[in-house]
């Protein structure tokens, strides 16, 4: 039979657990000191996340303080549209900006180029031998339709206005571009696994943008077919799905993609969270505000997840953790999960 040191896996394995696996998305970042540190010492956070060394001291930064169940290689969704050749710059105060394509001719010069990512996978192989061993390692990529948000838009300051228009407009043109982002991720998902990742994530954090058949295009379909490559291939590895936003939309995804796990938001009410439990298990769904505030605003939040959700439940937020957060209410809400008994 299957056993691991590793509650999360056993979770998702769907093995008996005596306590409920806790990370947080952007676990690592700016709320620590010691990110903000390393990261003006590199001068830049793309130049963070492509030397390895860095990549996996980031990586490994919050374990160390939390003892997280799990740690997330520091990387990031626009790694692959570079790999793909496009201009990609992070500025200061700004977020990130690419060369926005514009028709079939830009479309036509992307190539996937391995190589251009070849750190992440060596900061991969780097935390796995540093890592606890009841700490699972989670590798990640955006879902082809929020990554495609950022390629045709190139920043998310228009709302993705562009993208959108495409979907309506130029429906033939983004199947093409969300093909291209279906084959780069796998192979790139593909190679994290080999390097290291435990698990894998697939962020769709503009989901909710999309309704009805466009939901079922551009955000399903890809998906379903990105998982089923993946399976192929990597029996064992459980993938968990963020359709951020969505809605009522949890459901159909939840029931067609083949993931293992639903990462929900946190305008998930806990009656409809129940619901879906009934489907898939769940991660997620603290308001990353609450765990700004602190006291027991946040304590009662998280509660309310706990008796609801748990035992058999991912703890985590609705979305990633902001810069804001104070360091001493991420500890808190560790102990507070881990204090909760089946
Ligand atoms: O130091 C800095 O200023 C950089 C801030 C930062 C960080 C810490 C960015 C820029 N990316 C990251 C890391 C990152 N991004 C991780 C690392 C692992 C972890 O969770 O600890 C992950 C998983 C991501 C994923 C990511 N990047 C998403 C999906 C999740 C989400 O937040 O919705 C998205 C949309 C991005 C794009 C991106 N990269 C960075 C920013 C500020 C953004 C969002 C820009 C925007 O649309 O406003």
């Amino acid at each position: 039979m299957y056993k691991t040191d590793k509650p999360i896996l056993g979770l998702l394995s769907g093995l008996q657990t005596d306590r409920m696996p806790v990370w947080l998305m952007r676990q690592a970042g700016r709320y620590l000191p010691e990110y903000r540190a390393l990261r003006e010492k590199a001068g830049g956070f793309l130049k963070l996340c492509l030397t390895p060394e860095w990549a996996a001291e980031i990586t490994l930064q919050p374990i160390r303080r939390f003892q997280f169940d799990a740690a997330i290689i520091f990387a990031d969704i626009l790694l692959i549209p570079m790999a793909l050749g496009q201009k990609l710059e992070f500025r200061e105060g700004e977020g990130p900006v690419l060369e926005a394509l514009k028709d079939e001719k830009s479309l036509a010069a992307l190539n996937y180029d391995e190589k251009k990512l070849f750190p992440v996978f060596e900061a991969l192989s780097l935390v796995k031998k540093d890592l606890p061993k009841e700490t699972a390692l989670i590798g990640f990529c955006g879902a082809p339709w929020t990554v495609a948000c950022y390629m045709i838009d190139g920043t998310s300051r228009n709302d993705f206005h562009a993208a959108k228009q495409w979907a309506v407009n130029n429906a033939d043109n983004l199947d093409r571009l969300i093909n291209i982002l279906v084959d780069a991720s796998e192979l790139y998902l593909s190679a994290q696994i080999r390097t290291g990742a435990e698990i894998i994530q697939i962020f769709d954090s503009w989901a909710g943008l999309l309704d009805g058949e466009m939901f079922h295009r551009f955000v399903v379909k890809p998906t379903q077919k990105l998982v089923q490559r993946l399976k192929e291939k990597h029996l064992h590895i459980p993938i968990i799905g963020f359709p951020r936003a969505a809605g009522e939309n949890y459901r159909g995804y939840a029931q067609a993609t083949g993931i293992d796990a639903l990462s929900i938001d946190q305008d998930i009410a806990l009656g409809y969270a129940k619901e879906l439990q009934g489907i898939k298990t769940l991660q997620g769904n603290l308001d990353p505000a609450l765990l700004v505030k602190g006291g027991d605003a946040m304590k009662s939040g998280i509660e309310a997840i706990l008796k609801t959700l748990g035992p058999r439940h991912i703890f985590n937020l609705g979305h990633g953790v902001v810069p804001q957060t104070p360091p001493e209410h991420v500890a808190e809400l560790v102990k507070i999960v881990r204090s909760f008994r089946v």
